[in-house]
């Protein structure tokens, strides 16, 4: 699953159901539906406890990453909630080069809980905004407790489907 600007989200769609039909509590209304489902969604009733997992990130503002390829930084520089919490998010993302000079070429957004094997029902839209000089991703949608990776690529003026300029993942854990 590899979402990036509007062209790409009805793919998105396809590909997140099928992803997470390979998980079994997977129950969880994709509209926001409220609360009230949180405990069908949690393993066995019980609530997820992942904070000391060592894979994940602690959320901060103005997080940042370098990029797998050492080419460009990524920066979360909020999410709304803060930390992510589970349901839609939404995420600011700053990409710079070397220079610190912000880029707004494509930029995908994979998400994926990599314990269960899927993403999730709703594509996040991503937007830039001139303004910021930052994108937009609406909505990070992360509708079950536990380890979330979030990987951003940045594709410049090729294609969400080419190969990458470069990379960054944040692992959040989200609560039940
Ligand atoms: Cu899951």
């Amino acid at each position: 699953m590899r979402f990036g600007l509007a062209i790409f989200a009805a793919f998105g769609v396809v590909s997140a159901a099928l992803a997470s039909a390979g998980c079994s509590s997977d129950t969880a209304a994709p509209a926001g539906s409220g609360g009230s489902s949180a405990a069908d969604t949690s393993s066995g009733g019980e609530s997820v406890s992942c904070l000391d997992d060592p894979r994940i990130d602690t959320y901060t503002a103005q997080l940042d990453k370098s990029g797998a390829r050492g080419v460009l930084t990524f920066e979360l520089v909020s999410s709304e909630p803060a930390p992510p919490a589970k349901g839609s998010n939404t995420f600011e993302v700053l990409v710079t080069d070397l220079d610190g000079t912000p880029l707004s070429g494509n930029l995908g957004v994979d998400l994926l809980m990599p314990d269960h094997g899927h993403g999730t029902q709703v594509p996040p839209v991503v937007t830039f905004d001139a303004d910021s000089n930052a994108y937009d991703v609406s909505p990070v949608y992360l509708f079950m407790p536990g380890v979330w990776r979030i990987e951003f690529d940045y594709y410049g003026d090729a294609p969400v489907d080419a190969e990458p300029v470069d990379r960054a993942t944040f692992f959040f854990c989200i609560e039940g």
